[in-house]
């Protein structure tokens, strides 16, 4: 069992990062460790470079977040945690994968067309070749999970694609050189949706910080944003039903939910009948309560910076070591003469 997943260092981590992947991270820690696996968590910094940033913001938010990892339940004993930038096999192999990625696979990508929208001509070449970083980024550990919120659904599919088409053309049946890495999409919370508009996902890069929980936001900013979220003036239903096309309302209910370890059905039950005046607060309370810890954590580790960089230095070191047999094997399949 081979479990890799990327986070990039953008922002600050929010609700819809942790609910839709980093929880789910820290469960196929225990569970690679169980099956005598190993899981690899990296910070994407070199996909941080396709769209405008601040070169001192990306290293702050590259220790911050590898804070929040940490503070969210990842052990850099247990797992391989570090940075691209200090892995550069994965450019190496995106370059070698760009032999083998199609334009029109490219082009068909939503996030592609979400992001550089009228403009796609004035964007990055790195924005438009981001998935073949992405595949090279699962592909170079023969990643067998990649856990993942419903938003790169697209381009894990597209990963498996390019595996599939590599290994057709450049290896043998008995011997292909990537394994097609599977897309592990948990059943609730895959797509946490923006506190200002029901109609866009939970996101770091959205210009209104009030549109999302941060990790590292204190009791009153969450209990303030919650009470400020957009909702409709109808109470809860009791029944799931009743949800249909209330995206705000379907989301803060699905939060709770999820938070709360209960289902969506059971939340209706307490709630239902009841406004947004009451389920507001309640649900202010309990994502106090669930964050606090985190909080803490994160609060005690932001500061060692040495720490921090000492945890990322040692993840590199272990990462190289893992990536450097399947690039060679990549190399050696398309034919590339290295001495
Ligand atoms: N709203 C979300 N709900 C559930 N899962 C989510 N993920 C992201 N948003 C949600 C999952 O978090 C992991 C890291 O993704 P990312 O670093 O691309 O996070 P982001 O917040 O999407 O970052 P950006 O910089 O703001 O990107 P865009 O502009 O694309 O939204 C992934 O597993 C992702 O699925």
């Amino acid at each position: 069992m081979r479990v890799v997943s990327g986070i990039q260092p953008t922002g600050k981590p929010h609700l819809g990062n942790y609910l839709g992947a980093i929880r789910n991270y820290v469960a196929f820690q225990d569970q690679a460790e169980a099956a005598g696996g190993v899981s690899l968590y990296f910070l994407a910094d070199l996909h941080a470079i396709s769209l405008a940033h601040d070169p001192a913001e990306l290293t702050a938010n590259t220790r911050e977040m590898v804070a929040t990892l940490v503070a969210c339940g990842l052990d850099p004993a247990r797992s391989v945690l570090f940075n691209q930038a200090q892995v550069p096999q994965h450019a190496e192999l995106q370059w070698l994968l760009s032999g083998t990625a199609r334009m029109g696979w490219l082009n068909r990508m939503t996030q592609w067309k979400d992001k550089a929208g009228k403009n796609r001509e004035g964007q990055s070449v790195a924005l438009f070749t981001y998935p073949v970083l992405q595949a090279a980024d699962v592909m170079l550990y023969q990643a067998t999970h990649v856990p993942v919120g419903d938003d790169q659904k697209q381009h894990l599919e597209l990963a498996r694609d390019i595996a599939q088409k590599f290994n057709n053309d450049f290896c043998t049946d008995a011997a292909p050189v990537f394994t097609l890495p599977e897309p592990i999409i948990p059943p609730e919370a895959a797509r946490i949706m923006s506190l200002r508009d029901g109609s866009a996902k939970m996101s770091k890069s959205d210009p209104s910080d009030m549109s999302r929980i941060n990790l590292t936001d204190d009791a009153d900013t969450i209990m303030t944003k919650i009470k400020k979220a957009r909702t409709d003036p109808e109470p809860l239903p009791s029944e799931a039903k009743g949800l249909e096309g209330r995206a705000e309302a379907a989301n803060l209910a699905e939060i709770y939910a999820v938070l709360a370890g209960i289902s969506l059905a059971d939340v209706l039950r307490q709630f239902g009948g009841q406004g947004f005046g009451q389920f507001k607060p309640a649900l202010g309370e309990l994502l106090i309560e669930k964050l606090a810890p985190i909080n803490l954590r994160f609060n005690a580790l932001r500061q060692d910076t040495a720490a921090l960089d000492a945890i990322l230095r040692d993840g590199a070191a272990r990462a190289r070591a893992l990536a450097i047999p399947t690039l060679d094997a990549a190399y050696a399949a398309l034919g590339l003469l290295r001495g």
